[in-house]
């Protein structure tokens, strides 16, 4: 049966509300699936206990996608035609008693399903995705998370072409049948939610292993892949055993099925899947060896890994009441993640990392026009919801609720949540509760994060009185309107500070503040000069900082701050100040920041890792954050000057770190990892310098690297360069590992990425090249996806860069509408840009809105967009 889209922009969209939320009227406490698979065509019978579900006369509906009963039972009785309805793809069933047994039969086809949602077909695997919303492309069923049944699955398939059989839960059985036919029997125990649901055919090698639980069970692992990739899943399974490690030790959570399986395939929408006791993955987030992995590439994998992992308890024992509380189990397990990551290497590096990424998505998310609350008030596709709000700022309320109530009352309250409501939808108000009853906390104001979006402005003043020694602090907040949202309330901030003395370089400890209104004074003794403000230490709260702080005093902290993040704030911030300036016409002295970069590279009591980091210069689009009208081609000017400069002042350096950085074989280690990342920018500031030999060296690294992490790096500089090594390199690559699509995705992503005079025309180019395809998103998210993160590029005073990514988004809709609507929001930046750009940023967004049967995905992010 063909892939049929029931909805599309021809109907009026329906807008689902969290305030219409009303309890199901039927429950499913068992389903029986039995499955006979083949990708043209399988066969989907689905046997559901129901049960009414308080007093009602309201018939039994199943969500329904594209499914055409051929074959409808009640207790066993088959129902005619008339004796059911099909209502916007769902069945209705009238019944009469309290208890039924309902009964279907559909034929759904693998094959031809490209959105990647329900039952697909991947490089020969047959594999599923529920969340959130497709298991009704599967069968009919109450697609909704507060719905939650135990699943027996029966799977029978032809045994050569899907040898391994894998479902959620426990293996039951399993059989050979006639025909060269087999099947296979799983039962899981745990009532869950039919987003959870998944089952995987195919021939697949496995990666096995074993865990012992902190009560003693043991637990089978395995990781599936292709054959030829079992070498690279090693560092997949170390991170899985480690994740299971710490939950036990850091939150008291045993893993509570016999197996626990992973399976890595190639065309998936997005990350991984949860999916209980069967977690599906993206490929490029297991796959990992030091020839075609970065270091990045190696952190991913383990922080997904354990981010699935930890669903097993955030998500999947306590899983959503409805999908408005999405970031209950998202925003909580990035959090968990996060620390796991903090733990397993650098924290300050790992913090570091992750405020970049929530500056670069959610800070610009909730500053346009698709912002939204961390838990939503409504939505017309709960796809779209998937967002950085709900991931990364949720984790960054889950961080100021743990800071506020320090790590014994959080682990109380966790502990709490997790007793209280095991086995039960939740939502993110019952874990605020819980935080409260568990902690001892008063929450009340801190639950605006949930409803209000837009980021906090905190405003810091520093006043000094010689005559008394008291430093007065005045902090004042502003949220910023958002759709829907005109006026804002103060929220409760936790702010972490230190006021350091300029004489000794040293302060007299941290204070965590709590802003509650909307303007507070903080008083503080003892200070003879005027301290230096230190603000938001560790990132405490995720907001943005304006103070009056100058370049000496940022110089100073950048020599000083003994907090991290502070510290690489403070140098940041230098670098911003002089980009800015030089940006608007008013340039600084760059003589602070060439000698900041300078010191702190030179400083050897900082690790590696951490000195690259801090002496990086800020992103092109995190300068156009902060202008009022970004100007793209300035931008980009000032930070190649700056860069420039920073190379040439200090050229001798980067040739001397450039060349002891220069590791006699392979390792992981943290010092190994942070000699390469250190490398890697000074090869950049070189490059940046113009030094005749730059391309050389970049292409001596580039082939005699024996690491993807600096092999990418150089192919980075080359891609760069209008030199002949340039696409000597490329052709190098694409030679090397064309057979390898995650590493091709590389090629693709770098050269998008590149700062090259040519840009728009390379990509046009790729975009044709026969290594393209639109249908798996890996390839599409490495070209289309980083070309829209290129601000430089995508924003080209000719419009081009909107053309084509409204040209990809109109032939990829019909496809995959997921993965097109994601590409829409850069499109939606138009209020931030001048008149011309925003005027083709508009046009792009209409001609995409022009489409007839455009899906509801695309339709509602781009007439969002518009808004
Ligand atoms: N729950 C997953 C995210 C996810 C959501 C939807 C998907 O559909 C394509 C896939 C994955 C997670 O947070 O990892
Ligand atoms: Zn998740």
């Amino acid at each position: 049966m063909a892939d049929i889209q029931t909805t599309s922009a021809a109907l009026p969209p329906v807008i689902i509300r969290r305030s219409d939320y009303r309890a199901p009227d039927w429950l499913v406490p068992e389903i029986a699936l039995d499955f006979t698979l083949d990708a043209q065509s399988s066969r989907v019978r689905a046997r559901l206990s129901v049960t009414r579900n308080g007093a009602h006369d309201r018939p039994l509906r199943l969500d329904g996608d594209g499914l055409v009963p051929r074959e409808v039972l009640v207790d066993g009785r088959a129902l005619n035609a008339a004796d059911y309805a099909l209502e916007d793809g769902a069945l209705v069933v009238p019944l009469t008693g309290e208890k039924h047994v309902v009964e279907t039969l559909v034929d759904i086809s693998p094959a031809a399903n490209t959105q990647l949602m329900g039952l697909y077909a991947s490089g020969g695997l047959l594999c599923t995705q529920c969340e959130a919303e497709g298991f009704r492309r599967i069968t009919f069923f109450p697609d909704r998370p507060d719905v939650l049944s135990r699943y027996h699955v029966r799977m029978e398939a032809d045994r050569k072409l899907y040898p391994v059989l894998l479902a959620n839960g426990d293996p039951v059985g399993a059989g050979e049948l006639e025909g060269d036919r087999h099947w296979a029997e799983w039962n899981d125990p745990f009532p869950k939610p039919c987003y959870l649901f998944a089952m995987v055919a195919g021939d697949l090698a496995c990666n096995a292993d074993s865990f012992t639980t902190l009560s003693g069970r043991e637990v089978k692992l395995g990781i599936w892949v292709k054959e030829n990739d079992l070498p690279r899943t090693g560092h997949a399974m170390t991170a899985l055993k480690h994740s299971m490690a710490w939950d036990e030790k850091v939150y008291g959570r045993e893993y509570d099925l016999d197996v626990f399986n992973i399976v890595a395939v190639a065309d998936f929408n997005f990350g991984a899947m949860e999916n209980k006791g069967l977690n599906i993955f993206n490929s490029r987030y297991i796959l990992a060896d030091p020839d075609t992995a970065t270091d990045m590439d190696f952190d991913a994998v383990e922080g997904v890994v354990a981010h699935e992992y930890f669903h097993n308890w955030s998500g999947n024992r306590v899983t959503c009441r409805d999908w408005f509380q999405l970031s209950l189990k998202e925003g909580f397990t990035v959090f968990r993640d996060q620390s796991f990551s903090a733990d397993m290497g650098s924290p300050p590096v790992k913090r570091i990392e992750d405020v970049r990424a929530l500056r670069a998505a959610q800070f610009q998310e909730d500053a346009g026009p698709l912002a939204h609350p961390v838990r939503p008030e409504s939505y017309m596709e709960i796809g779209n919801f998937y967002t950085a709000t709900i991931y990364n700022k949720g984790a960054e309320l889950i961080r100021m609720m743990a800071l506020m109530l320090g790590e014994k009352r959080f682990r109380q309250g966790t502990d709490l949540y997790f007793d209280r409501h095991d086995g039960q939808a939740a939502t993110c108000e019952d874990f605020v509760r819980a935080m409260e009853d568990g902690g001892d906390i008063d929450l009340r104001q801190f639950r605006l994060w949930y409803e209000q979006a837009g980021t906090p402005r905190v405003k810091a003043l520093l006043a000094h009185n010689h005559a008394s020694g008291e430093a007065r602090l005045i902090l004042r907040q502003t949220i910023p309107a958002t759709p829907g949202q005109p006026v804002k309330q103060p929220m409760a901030i936790p702010i972490r500070i230190a006021l350091f003395d300029r004489a000794s370089g040293k302060h007299g400890g941290d204070t965590l503040l709590t802003l509650t209104q909307a303007e507070q004074e903080f008083a503080f003794t003892g200070f003879d000069t005027p301290p230096i403000l230190s603000i938001n230490r560790g990132f405490s709260a995720p907001i943005i900082v304006e103070t009056e702080r100058s370049q000496d005093e940022l110089a100073f902290l950048s020599a000083h701050d003994d907090d991290p993040f502070a510290r690489y704030e403070a140098m940041q911030q230098l670098m911003v100040n002089t980009l800015v300036g030089d940006v608007a016409g008013h340039p600084l002295d760059d003589a602070p920041v060439i000698a900041a970069i300078r010191d702190t590279a030179n400083d050897s009591a900082l690790d590696a890792a951490f000195i690259a980091e801090a002496i990086r210069l800020p992103s092109e689009s995190y300068l156009g954050d902060q202008m009022a009208i970004v100007d793209p081609d300035a931008i980009h000017a000032a930070r190649d000057r700056l860069q420039a400069k920073i190379g040439k002042a200090l050229e001798p350096l980067w040739r001397d770190i450039h060349a002891r950085t220069e590791a006699n074989g392979f390792s992981l280690s943290p010092q190994a990892r942070g000699a390469r990342k250190l490398r890697n920018a000074a090869l950049a500031y070189l490059a940046g310098s113009g030094a005749a030999d730059a391309d050389d060296l970049a292409f001596d690294q580039f082939d005699r690297a024996d690491n993807m992490t600096e092999r990418q790096a150089a192919l980075a500089v080359l891609s760069n360069s209008s030199g002949e090594k340039r696409e000597i390199a490329l052709d190098v690559f694409y030679n090397r590992y064309s057979g390898d699509a995650l590493v091709l995705d590389k090629w693709f992503q770098t050269q998008a990425l590149a700062f090259h005079p040519d840009i728009v025309a390379h990509v046009k180019e790729l975009a044709q090249h026969k290594s393209f395809t639109l249908t798996n998103p890996n390839r599409v998210r490495s070209l289309y996806g980083a070309f829209a993160a290129n601000q430089w590029a995508f924003n080209h005073k000719s419009g081009e860069g909107y053309r084509m990514v409204a040209d990809l988004i109109i032939a990829l809709d019909p496809i995959n509408p997921q993965t097109a609507a994601r590409l829409v929001p850069p499109l939606g930046r138009w209020r931030r840009f001048d008149v011309e750009r925003g005027e083709m940023m508009q046009n792009a967004l209409k001609r995409i809105l022009a489409q007839p049967g455009l899906s509801k995905d695309v339709t509602e992010q781009a007439s969002k967009s518009l808004a």
